[in-house]
């Protein structure tokens, strides 16, 4: 992560720190020719499938990371609001949970739900961003990590982008397919709330609070970089080892 701390300047004011990560907003992969495709109704479905399909990598990681993020926090009182996040997604009781809303998405787009299960389109460079952010969660401490969740002070936005847009664009998705960004409105709303509460009150000098704008570059570039290698897939149609001549047939 590119920082340049500044041990010796003053911390800036809370609303000032807040307003500076806001302010990264401007790097959100709203911004990304990928959504910018999307919001615009340009998609094709092949497109549309490639990134729900790729995505689904993403949801079904975030109830991992935020296991890891449990497992370095001490404070009970924090883990009972941060265990919210894992019962959101894997479900709890009868209620099925998000990543069960996003196969249905899969379904609505006319993927097959084991085919998304297998993770049979998958792009390196998905799997590979995605996984630095779970190892981040991992080994960093656990107000690092909720730092690095506030990417989703941009969230409601986006999904109610999907929302507005895409009934009129891509009525051949089924509308119980967009269950999972009616969703994410209120819990992105409410997660954010304590995460950016925990940033807010955690980086207190200026070197730390530099430190976590750059924890939420690095998150943003996580994003960033998944939706790039859509593009080189899905738009360029530049799959992974397209210029390489076909593997020869190794007869056992
Ligand atoms: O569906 C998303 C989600 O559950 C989360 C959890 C949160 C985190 O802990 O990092 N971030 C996040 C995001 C979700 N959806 C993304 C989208 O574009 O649909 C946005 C993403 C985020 O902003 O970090």
């Amino acid at each position: 992560m590119s920082e340049t701390p500044s041990n010796s300047a003053d911390a800036w004011p809370r609303d000032v720190f807040e307003a500076k990560l806001r302010a990264l907003g401007a790097r959100y992969h709203i911004h990304h020719p990928y959504h910018q495709m999307m919001h615009a109704g340009e998609a094709n479905p092949e497109q549309i499938r490639g990134w729900v399909a790729n995505r689904y990598y993403y949801q079904i990681c975030i109830p991992i990371k935020d296991a890891n993020v449990l497992a370095n926090c001490p404070d009970p009182a924090t883990r009972r609001l941060w265990v919210q996040r894992i019962l959101d997604h894997d479900g709890v009781g009868d209620e099925p949970g998000g990543i069960e809303a996003w196969l249905a998405l899969a379904e609505a787009c006319g993927l097959g739900r084991e085919r998304v299960i297998a993770q049979s389109d998958v792009l390196p460079g998905v799997r590979f961003a995605v996984d630095a952010y779970v190892n981040f969660a991992r080994r960093a401490s656990w107000q690092e990590a909720a730092c690095s969740s506030l990417t989703e002070l941009f969230a409601p936005e986006i999904h109610q982008q999907r929302l507005t847009g895409w009934p009129d664009h891509y009525p051949w998705i089924a509308d119980d397919g967009l269950t999972y960004f009616r969703k994410r409105l209120s819990e992105a709303r409410r997660d954010v709330e304590h995460g950016l509460d925990v940033t807010l009150d955690h980086f207190v000098t200026r070197a730390d609070q530099e430190h976590a704008l750059g924890i939420l570059q690095f998150k943003l570039d996580v994003l960033w970089s998944m939706l790039d290698a859509m593009w080189l897939a899905y738009v360029d149609q530049r799959p992974p080892y397209h210029s390489c001549p076909a593997a020869p047939e190794v007869n056992p």
